[in-house]
């Protein structure tokens, strides 16, 4: 769907012409599970995006609806749930309902959600949903908030309205993106840098569309893990206040005294920390042998520390491994399932995904879907569609 017939569509069913509001997905390049440690991450905004319709009703009711996802929904704003249902409309209501304890007025409005971040696939399509939403119900009383400030709303609006104990890197990309950049994101300070990807590269997208039931449950037992990291190394140096403080040095001084799955967590953080560091300076040197070595690292320590890898990513990395044109890859996201993200010379792209797809269906039966991407830019109001 187009804007023009998105913004046809919701005229259809609402009567009023809308504004409407973009708010991207992304890959990450490096820096993963770091950032609830206050560590490093470097992702990129992809073309895949959220659009959100708005228009003022002159109630006080919130009517959301969409064409992908299943559900009409109808809320008094003055009455929101205080729980989530489970279902994606949770997304746009948690960020509504974060804006009103946050003491922002919100209005009574239409919605219309139009998707096209691939969901489950870990390219952040709930971000892409919360920070669209942010936008456009911000929009109708005339709020302007700087966009760091809305990816920490939404961010809250997902730990604790849709229950999920993410960090902060999907709504701070989705918000902040640049078009041909990556970026270095500090997750304590939030202080960032761009990082301008080499012109002739392209980010090339593999999903193995799989994504196994544990993630959520893995997810949470990974923070508990490192948060007891982070109890012990307190325990021997004071100031540690998350795993982003512990040193390699530290990490090794301590490497028997840590029940061995708690030291594989904080191993795989701490490294994983320094690896994102050198990556963005590879990066922004154009040294994409060195970068694709420091992928492979981390990909590795997912598996086997960190253990959030799966069969089909594992398979999916290793048959990018030796294609023409390939300079790195590795999981992206949270993990069990899921893409790969993998850099690759603009010319050899097309080659890539036929070959990757063909290796991949060889080994697993399932038929990915490979996207060729390059990085965009953040959210963005998009004005009145005629
Ligand atoms: C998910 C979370 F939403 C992010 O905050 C991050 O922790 C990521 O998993 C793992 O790096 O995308």
């Amino acid at each position: 769907m187009n804007l023009p017939e998105l913004a046809q569509h919701f005229e259809k069913l609402f009567g009023s012409r809308p504004r409407v509001y973009r708010a991207p997905g992304r890959v990450n390049l490096i820096g993963e599970h770091t950032d609830y440690n206050d560590g490093f991450v470097m992702p990129a905004a992809v073309a895949f995006s959220t659009y959100v319709a708005i228009a003022a009703r002159p109630d006080r009711k919130l009517v959301i609806h969409s064409e992908e996802f299943p559900g009409n929904f109808e809320f008094d704003l003055d009455n929101l749930p205080q729980r989530r249902s489970g279902t994606w409309c949770d997304y746009v209501l948690g960020v509504a309902t974060v804006l009103r304890q946050r003491g922002h007025k919100l209005a009574g409005a239409n919605l219309l959600v139009h998707g096209e971040v691939p969901i489950g696939a870990g390219l952040s399509s709930s971000a892409a949903i919360e920070v669209a939403s942010a936008l456009a119900l911000l929009s109708l009383t005339g709020t302007q908030l700087p966009l760091p400030d809305i990816a920490k709303l939404c961010r809250e609006a997902e730990n604790t309205f849709v229950g999920a104990r993410v960090g902060i890197m999907d709504q701070f990309v989705s918000c902040m993106g640049k078009a041909g950049h990556a970026f270095l994101l500090d997750c304590r300070s939030l202080e960032f840098k761009f990082v301008p990807i080499p012109p002739g590269i392209s980010l090339v997208v593999c999903n193995t569309m799989v994504k196994h039931d544990v993630a959520t449950s893995a997810y949470n037992t990974r923070r508990a893990e490192c948060e007891e990291g982070v109890r012990l190394f307190a325990q021997w140096d004071s100031s540690v206040h998350a795993l982003r403080d512990v040193s390699v040095d530290l990490l090794e001084q301590h490497s028997r005294d840590l029940p061995p799955t708690i030291w594989k967590r904080c191993s795989h953080v701490v490294r994983e920390n320094q690896r994102t560091q050198d990556a963005a300076r590879a990066l922004s040197s154009g040294d994409l042998k060195h970068l694709g070595e420091l992928m492979r690292d981390s990909h590795h320590s997912l598996r086997d520390l960190y253990e959030v890898s799966c069969r089909e990513l594992d398979v999916m990395v290793e048959a990018a491994e030796g294609l023409p044109g390939f300079c790195g890859g590795r999981m992206t996201g949270g993990g069990f399932g899921g893409c790969t993200v993998n850099l690759v010379r603009e010319g050899s792209a097309t080659d890539f995904a036929a070959q990757i797809s063909e290796r991949y269906q060889q080994s697993t039966g399932i038929i990915p879907h490979v996207y060729i991407c390059s990085a965009e830019d953040g959210a963005q109001a998009l004005g009145q569609p005629s």
